[in-house]
């Protein structure tokens, strides 16, 4: 697939995903609600919408796509699109919170505790949290309770402890926070298991709702899962080469930040060379993983290049 016609498909999720999280983060109260304090819908609002790649509801909806052939956009794979999302960019607030990360920048704008405050940011981040598996939940994403309680979960155990939650845990006593304060030198196993944890679970678990919301059978879900698994970590390699010689206008956050907190990754381990070698050979197997599908799966090979070449 040429790489203009795999950005309109991303520009379109995209596009799709802005305007259902803009439909779900408005002002008026909804069924069960009886108001929706305007601060915090502003912040939710402010973190969600206008900026990011949309990359796991579009991994998702492909997924969907992939497995049961439509090239429509049912609006139960929106919702479930706008679900993960909503896990994503509560990460990103609690990330660059002070007590974590403590960035000011994000997506290319200032993060949100400095655009607002820190209680306002906490509570915005467990705001998405709790809205997304409210969406999955709600029998307006698939009619079948069975398929919702799968995505719930999926995204629950992706998100949760033994997910992004517990790896982001691990991160930090790497850098040292609960010991000595020194950073202690991860061997690469722990390196692989912090990040397949701390977000190669989330776009693993978007794959696993595409093909749970388009009823996939065994093999199919087998073979989307070991996609997933190695874009997951040339998601990851990509992250690390950029925070190693990325610039932060285009990355559109601080750079640099691994090596300063003596952080361990797979490039720190091995170099830039080995990483960009990495990278070809991860595309390789995604593109292995998915030939039973055929041509049908060109845009999840396609997926797999872009995240591997990407520069933000
Ligand atoms: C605080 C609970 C909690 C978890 C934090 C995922 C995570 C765990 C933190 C994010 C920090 C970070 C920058 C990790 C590197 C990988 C990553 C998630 C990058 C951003 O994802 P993209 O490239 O971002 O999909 P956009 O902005 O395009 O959505």
């Amino acid at each position: 697939m040429p790489s203009s016609e795999f950005a309109d498909r991303l520009a379109a999720v995209a596009d799709a995903t802005e305007a259902a999280l803009a439909r779900l983060l408005d002002h008026t109260a909804r069924p069960g609600e009886t108001t929706r304090p305007a601060r915090l819908i502003d912040a939710m609002r402010y973190s969600a919408l206008g900026g990011g790649k949309r990359l796991r509801p579009f991994l998702l909806i492909e997924a969907a796509r992939l497995v049961s052939g439509r090239d429509d956009l049912p609006d139960g794979w929106l919702r479930a699109g706008a679900a993960i999302e909503c896990i994503h960019c509560y990460s990103l607030i609690h990330d660059d919170l002070p007590s974590m990360d403590n960035d000011d920048i994000r997506r290319g704008k200032p993060t949100l505790h400095r655009a607002f405050d820190e209680a306002t940011a906490i509570l915005a981040g467990d705001g998405l949290n709790t809205l997304a598996f409210d969406l999955l939940a709600d029998p307006e994403t698939d009619p079948d309770p069975a398929v919702r309680a799968d995505l719930v979960l999926t995204l629950a155990r992706a998100a949760g402890i033994g997910g992004m939650v517990g790896g982001q845990m691990l991160d930090l006593a790497a850098e040292g926070r609960f010991a000595a304060g020194r950073a202690t030198p991860l061997s690469e196993a722990a390196i692989r298991q912090l990040q397949g944890m701390k977000t190669g679970a989330l776009l693993r678990a978007a794959c696993a709702m595409g093909a749970a919301l388009a009823r996939a059978d065994a093999d199919a879900r087998a073979a989307l899962d070991c996609y997933a698994r190695h874009i997951g970590l040339a998601f990851q390699v990509a992250d690390d080469l950029l925070d190693h010689e990325g610039d932060a206008a285009t990355v559109g956050k601080a750079v640099g930040k691994d090596q300063a907190l003596g952080k361990g990754t797979l490039v720190s381990l091995h170099g830039a060379d080995w990483a960009r070698a990495t990278l070809d050979q991860l595309t390789a197997a995604a593109a292995a993983d998915l030939a039973p599908f055929g041509d049908a799966a060109a845009t999840l090979v396609a997926a797999a290049r872009f995240i591997a070449a990407r520069k933000n």
